[in-house]
């Protein structure tokens, strides 16, 4: 809960794909929220952490799995173009953007490594005198398309390899200290491993907002802190198909659980026909309902 809903979609990702593999019975591709894909999401939802708290813009294009994070950053190429100013160092310029371009390959340990990093990053600021106003967009080439990252490891053990494509924007914004985000993201990841492979497919559309119970909460400075978060979203889960995704009673989180896991409150997920609820109880503790039932 303490993540970027960017980095937190990522990990939820992740973290799905070893649930591929670890389940070849798991859902199958958009049959809806069946009583199975119910149960897959309430592992995703409370294990995957695919709801966060809001941070500022910057730290989003910062975290976005650009070319900034790689090992191999130093052998891309870098295109800046537009108006560079930020007045806040919010490291969301007025209106500009880097496209990364990068095929390296290089050593990494025992291991070789491949990849590739192509697409655009892009800032505007919206408000350049405060820092946790501003947008940030991630696209391909150009601005068309999606972010592409490619990683492949050559080990003693053999080849993984992550293909990850992402893009859409985030919005942040805050009212005194109530802290936004509009979140339009889309992510695939394909995996191979040894193992086996897997492809996962999530967009993400919708609102959050999170306000903390501390006042003097630095967003930039991370999210481990107390407080209220309500979320109003769909999601395209590639397994389950669409899926409206609200806070029937918000979220109260905490740090003293799992740095920020909810302690209670509810979200509620629909299929416009089978419905979900995950209501927390405690840290850690959660029921959930299916069409009104025991799931
Ligand atoms: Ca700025
Ligand atoms: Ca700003």
């Amino acid at each position: 809960m303490k993540k970027a809903p960017w980095i937190i979609l990522a990990l939820a990702l992740v973290a799905l794909s070893g649930c591929q593999k670890n389940e070849p019975t798991g859902p199958s591709s958009g049959e809806g929220l069946t009583q199975t894909n119910a149960q897959f999401m309430v592992g995703l939802v409370t294990e995957g952490d695919l709801v966060g708290i809001p941070r500022a813009p910057g730290n989003f294009l910062g975290g976005s799995g650009g070319a900034g994070k790689s090992p191999l950053a130093g052998l891309c190429t870098f295109t800046w173009s537009g108006n560079g100013q930020d007045l806040d160092g919010d490291d969301v310029p007025l209106d500009a953007y880097v496209e990364v371009d990068c095929d390296t390959t290089g050593v990494m340990g025992q291991d070789t490594v491949h990849e590739i990093v192509r697409g655009r990053l892009r800032g505007v600021d919206a408000d350049d005198n405060d820092p946790w106003v501003g947008r940030a967009e991630l696209s391909g080439l150009g601005g068309t398309g999606l972010f592409y990252r490619y990683f492949e490891v050559r080990s003693a053990a053999g080849t993984t390899t992550l293909e990850h494509q992402f893009g859409g924007y985030l919005e942040s914004t805050h009212q005194g200290n109530t802290f936004g985000e509009n979140v339009d993201l889309t992510q695939s990841v394909h995996t191979v491993t040894p193992q086996g492979d897997s492809t996962v497919q999530v967009q993400y559309t919708g609102s959050l907002t999170f306000t903390p119970v501390d006042s003097t909460w630095n967003p930039g400075t991370g999210a481990q802190v107390d407080g209220t978060l309500t979320l109003n979203a769909s999601w395209v889960v590639e397994q389950v198909g669409s899926l409206t995704v609200e806070t029937l009673d918000p979220l109260q989180v905490r740090v003293n659980c799992n740095n920020g896991d909810p302690v209670s409150g509810t979200l509620r997920l629909s299929d416009g026909t089978n419905t979900l609820e995950i209501t927390w109880t405690a840290c850690n503790q959660w029921t959930a309902t299916y069409n009104g039932g025991p799931l």
